[in-house]
């Protein structure tokens, strides 16, 4: 007796062209995903822009991620500083126009800060983990 599957490959279960085009299709899309997740997990913080201009600063609420460098620049005509109110972990000295201040944000919370020189001028910066 002879084995017929071994001698006849016409009696296995054919898979037809479309059949493996689509499975190939589908393999693609997901290693395309899986791809996609893992570059935008490993995606870099960005860092952030706070600006100095006519006694205000903008924007006076920035939500940023932990590990996130701020920078604030002054682009008023006179002086600004840039003072945590609460948790005392950044303070810039006097920054005439055109002056740039940056502090890396690690610690995840909400830091309310002022210019010392016109602290009228609040704003927030909230750091999410
Ligand atoms: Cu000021």
């Amino acid at each position: 007796m002879t084995n017929i599957a071994s001698t006849a490959p016409a009696h296995q279960p054919a898979r037809s062209p479309r059949l493996r085009r689509l499975i190939s299709a589908i393999a693609i899309l997901v290693i395309a995903a899986i791809g996609l997740s893992v570059g935008l997990s490993a995606a870099p913080v960005t860092d952030a822009t706070v600006k100095i201009d006519n006694f205000t600063f903008g924007p006076k609420l920035l939500t940023v991620k932990a590990g996130t460098k701020v920078t604030w620049v002054n682009q008023d005509d006179i002086p600004h500083t840039v003072i945590d109110k609460n948790r005392k972990v950044f303070r810039s000295k006097p920054l005439d126009t055109d002056d740039k201040f940056s502090f890396t944000f690690t610690q995840p919370g909400t830091y309310d800060y002022f210019c010392g020189l016109h602290p009228h001028m609040t704003a927030q910066v909230v750091v999410t983990p």
